[in-house]
């Protein structure tokens, strides 16, 4: 194993080594746990009402995230919430079109635009984070979306790809370097923040089972895919060492 490695080391980039180590460690069965230390941070992504049954836009199993976040978010120092917080009326509401129903496709002046049902509407019920989840350390809650003519999947920049949130330079200014991506929904807000993350030189890891997808036309494994292009990591809860 020692020699192997040494040899991979050798042989290409930090990427290339990361991912071969990944394959070595699952061939061989190894069991090497990341233990989340100062320099990481747990973004819950959208963790709210509407997201989970019974609410206004609800993400398949969604509510089984709650669980595995909570056993998870003992092992971080830091962690970060984002809610989805949308006024009424907001462009991405079906709603807010004439004559365009949920899942249509719009083209909007910043790009293409999934339209939803009303969802996540400020200060309402349904906005309201997930009563289960217990995170009392949570340090931070950034809510996007709140600008009436600009959707945010990112919890780092608006979908017009010009509104930072403020999130990079929190995370950046607290000496954070690798972020934890778990919440809803995969292929949405997780994907999107996932990237953003890698794009501003995060070492970033989506927890697998801790998020669950909306799925529009196989959204999910597109997801997986741009984001293992772009050096996102894919491991599962129990990958991390809690306790
Ligand atoms: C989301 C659709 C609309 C998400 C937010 O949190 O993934 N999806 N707004
Ligand atoms: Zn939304």
């Amino acid at each position: 194993m020692l020699s192997g490695a040494a040899i991979l080391y050798g042989s290409g980039g930090v990427g290339r080594v990361l991912a071969r180590e990944t394959q070595v460690r699952q061939v061989w069965g190894l069991t090497r746990r990341i233990k989340p230390d100062a320099n990481s941070a747990l973004i819950v992504v959208d963790v709210q009402n509407c997201f989970i049954t019974g609410g206004s836009l609800p993400v398949p199993r969604g509510e089984e995230v709650v669980a595995v976040i909570n056993k998870i978010a003992p092992a971080f120092a830091n962690v970060v919430l984002t809610q989805d917080w949308h006024p009424a009326g907001h462009v991405s509401f079906a709603s807010a079109h004439p004559g365009s129903k949920p899942f249509d496709i719009l083209q909007l002046s910043y790009g293409r635009q999934v339209l939803w049902p009303d969802h996540c509407v400020q200060g309402t019920p349904d906005a309201a984070l997930d009563r289960d989840l217990r995170i009392p350390q949570a340090e931070l809650i950034v809510r996007k979306g709140f600008h009436r003519d600009v959707d945010s999947y990112s919890a780092f920049e608006e979908a017009n790809r010009t509104i930072p949130t403020g999130l990079r330079g929190y995370l950046k200014e607290r000496g954070i370097r690798k972020v934890f991506v778990a919440g809803l929904a995969t292929d949405f807000c997780v994907k999107w923040t996932a990237l953003d993350a890698r794009k501003a030189a995060f070492e970033t890891y989506v927890i697998e089972d801790a998020c669950r997808g909306i799925d529009l036309n196989g959204s999910v494994a597109a997801a997986w895919k741009e984001m293992s292009h772009q050096g996102v990591r894919r491991i599962q809860s129990a990958d991390i060492e809690v306790g």
